[in-house]
């Protein structure tokens, strides 16, 4: 048995390729230069899963700013609008599709499945003509060798990359992308032949798309493009790898499929791919690729039983080799680049470099037996148990209250109706109320004053009269917009998830663990390590402080226990479920404590609700059900007349519209501008009966909305909702604006809001 990966962190040990990236961009950085990083980072990541003992490294997993943008250039599908900057200037033209122009917008970006990476949506067309280009697999492939390695190439294979496709600006909305398949093979096949020519022995597909639920149809293609690539004669081995779920219907298809290899996922609910491949009666005859360590949490690996499904496997394929479940692109690079962990925790965790040394052994174990890695089965036995007796990982208090947890606890005391007319009572707010999502720009001077706290250039008391200067400047500014709910605008937090879990006890933070976000952007998930549990107040003082300058009601700023484990690494002793109630239970202090500090409004944010929907249907009641209940932990604890909101992002809800509801939530803020106000109308037919602000200012655009736009979109919401239960506010948070346009933009959505509001302007 040998051991791989399907891809490797790219950002470099100190994020150097972002540095890079952005450097080219600002005009500060040679393409040359970029080029020479971007090659450093490769060679370097070859060499470390080299000298781990990795037999085959992955190439063209490499990236610029996105992989599924690089298979958009591989296969020609560059949208009519940058055709001319990508003719003039490859490189630009490729930023420009990923970033936007003066001329042509971006592509549009949306969650990789349910990771916390983003790819850019390609845009297809009855009229989408592909032209092959396999220049930049070929050149990293030939880059690998060089280094005296083998390498195979990872290419999104053709059935992800058309189910992934979205139909272009000026295609009917009918228009299904998979209709291309048979335009696109061939394009798949001349890489392949190039591939082939340049020496490469195995090609990797990636088709994570059929992990998914699928339709008879799409079985089918997927059948017909395998069919076609593996009677190709002039081409490499093909490996067609699947991620994150299990294939179910999908996995006879591969199987009976002329490829010589499958890569299949055993992590989490994808373990079930063990009894399908039982089912099927293996693979005769194929490489099975088992993707045992998982490639998307931080925790060591428990070795025996990952050698123990291994050993199952053997009699189901012809080959068995190791690899981790997934690309580690989605785990930070390396653990002891951590210097503030606990080494005792420190040794419960794996990130990509570790757990590409845990591949390495199950590979060696497989292959010459437990003996032959008696000692590092020793070490993780030993990991393993020092976690399992930690008394970091269990508060007995925490667990009897998550134990107490009835439906009461889950529950306002009143119905929706009554708690209505008491905080009609105690806000009196007008019609169609004005509000803003919570966060305010995040200046340079504000990053700047946390950067001097981190390197103590200034006091936390110099810092913190900063924070106050801030939030005294963004109350005056509401007021004198004339907003209805004020916020203290957050220049407290840099990531909201970031920030409080610095504050739970439970949660660990780490200083370099960097995963990508999207292109140049880079978050740093927590990691859930205990039981959660809140020691203080978290947002009460600013909160209070905010409420102290201004008569109109603040609200208080919380992000809710779904969001809270969706932006983290999660526990993987216990169900996810008991995670969340535990956050959903600090939560619920942190709301009291506003309640009694005088909020009237308090907002719980759950902008991963809809992301974090798995994969298969069938699993989706389950965690809607532990999610909107741990959200109604957290918010249920307050008086009829305490007004709670929420705030998702994203705007597909179809899926999600009855989760939605049962969030209980008094109020609702989600994205709408950019869909113009289709939301409004899909929670009219559904029969929302609570209030809700559909976005009227896309804030992901630089764009300065006009009155007349903005009041177009409420006469628009007002023929779904009426205007008790409309408010109006933009579609997300400003913490990324500049302060001239939202200024420019807030005066104009309280412009239309009046405007509406006045009866005679009234539809
Ligand atoms: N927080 C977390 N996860 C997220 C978001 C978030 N996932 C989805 C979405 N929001 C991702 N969006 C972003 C937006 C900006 C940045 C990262 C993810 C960003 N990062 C800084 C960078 O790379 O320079 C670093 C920020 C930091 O210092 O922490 O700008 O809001 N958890
Ligand atoms: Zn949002």
């Amino acid at each position: 048995a040998r051991a791989t990966v399907y891809g490797y962190p790219r950002q470099g040990p100190n994020r150097e390729l972002k540095r890079a990236v952005e450097g080219y961009w600002a005009g500060r950085v040679t393409a040359g230069a970029l080029h020479r990083t971007a090659a450093e980072i490769r060679r370097a990541n070859w060499r470390q899963l080299a000298e781990a003992g990795v037999h085959e490294v992955p190439t063209g997993d490499f990236s610029y700013y996105d992989h599924v943008l690089d298979t958009t250039v591989m296969v020609g599908a560059v949208p009519r609008r940058h055709r001319a900057a990508v003719a003039a200037d490859p490189l630009d033209g490729y930023f420009a599709m990923a970033r936007g122009s003066q001329d042509a917008a971006p592509l549009e970006m949306t969650k990789w499945f349910d990771t916390n990476y983003h790819y850019l949506v390609p845009e297809l067309g009855p009229d989408t003509v592909f032209t092959a280009d396999s220049t930049r697999q070929v050149a990293e492939f030939a880059e690998a060798r060089e280094l005296g390695l083998t390498a195979r190439p990872v290419l999104v294979g053709p059935v992800t990359y058309l189910l992934l496709a979205k139909p272009g600006p000026d295609v009917a909305a009918g228009f299904a992308p998979l209709s291309l398949l048979d335009r696109l093979l061939p394009v798949y096949a001349e890489v392949l032949a190039d591939l082939r020519a340049a020496g490469a022995e195995w090609v990797q597909l990636d088709e994570p798309a059929l992990v998914q639920d699928r339709s008879p149809a799409e079985l089918d293609a997927a059948a017909a493009a395998y069919r076609m690539l593996g009677e190709l004669s002039d081409r490499p081995k093909l490996l067609v790898a699947s991620y994150f779920d299990r294939l179910g219907e999908a996995l006879p298809v591969l199987a009976a499929s002329p490829v010589e290899g499958l890569a299949v996922d055993f992590t989490g609910p994808a373990a079930a791919n063990l009894d399908g491949l039982a089912a099927i009666g293996g693979l005769p005859g194929k490489r099975l690729v088992a993707g045992v360590v998982d490639g998307r949490n931080v925790w060591v690996d428990n070795l025996e039983k990952s050698l123990a499904t291994l050993a199952t496997l053997l009699g189901l394929a012809d080959r068995v080799d190791v690899a981790a479940s997934c690309s580690l692109l989605h785990v930070p690079l390396d653990v002891s680049a951590e210097h503030g962990i606990d080494p005792q925790i420190a040794r419960w965790l794996a990130f990509a470099r570790q757990k590409t040394r845990e591949v390495v052994v199950l590979a060696r174990g497989l292959s010459h037996g437990t003996g032959a890695v008696a000692g590092e089965l020793a070490a993780n036995r030993a990991h393993l148990a020092s976690r399992a007796a930690s008394p970091v990982t269990r508060d007995p208090a925490v667990r009897a209250r998550c134990a107490a947890v009835t439906e009461a606890t889950a529950r306002r005391t009143q119905p929706y109706p009554e708690r209505a007319a008491a905080q009609r009572d105690r806000l009196k707010l007008p019609p169609l109320p004005t509000t803003t999502i919570g966060s305010f720009p995040q200046t340079a001077e504000l990053r700047s004053a946390r950067a001097d706290l981190r390197a103590g250039r200034i006091d936390t008391a110099a810092y913190e009269q900063r924070i106050a200067d801030e939030i005294r400047a963004v109350v005056a500014f509401q007021e004198e917009v004339g907003l209805d709910v004020l916020v203290h605008g957050e220049p407290e937090r840099n990531d909201m998830v970031q920030y409080f879990a610095e504050q739970l006890t439970g949660y660990l933070t780490t200083q370099h663990g960097w995963v990508q976000s999207y292109g140049t952007r880079y978050v740093r998930p927590p990691i859930l390590v205990g039981d959660v549990s809140r020691s203080a107040p978290m947002t009460v003082r600013w909160t209070t402080y905010a409420q102290s300058l201004t008569d109109r009601p603040v609200k208080g700023m919380l992000t809710g226990p779904v969001t809270m484990l969706a932006w983290s690494f999660v526990r993987d002793d216990q169900p996810l479920a008991e995670t969340a109630r535990q956050v959903a239970l600090a939560l619920r202090d942190e709301v009291a404590d506003l309640e009694a500090a005088g909020a009237a409004v308090i907002q719980v944010d759950e902008p991963a609700l809809r992301e974090a929907l798995p994969l298969r249907g069938a699993d989706r009641p389950a965690y809607l059900a532990w999610a909107t209940e741990a959200f109604r932990i957290a918010t249920s604890a307050v008086r009829p007349d305490t007004q709670i909101h929420t705030h998702m992002c994203y705007a597909e809800f179809g899926d999600v519209v009855e989760a939605i509801d049962a969030l209980d939530a008094d109020v609702i803020s989600l994205e709408a501008a950019r869909s113009h106000m289709r939301i409004a109308d899909e929670l009219a037919s559904y029969g929302y009966p609570r209030e809700a602000g559909p976005g009227v200012y896309d804030i992901h655009s630089p764009r300065v909305p006009d009155t007349a736009e903005m009041a177009a979109l409420l006469r628009r919401g007002l023929e779904a909702l009426p205007a008790e239960r409309l408010w109006v506010n933009p579609d997300c948070g400003l913490k990324t604006r500049d302060w001239p346009e939202v200024r420019a933009s807030l005066e104009n959505l309280v412009t239309a809001a009046r405007e509406v509001r006045s009866p005679s302007a009234r539809p």
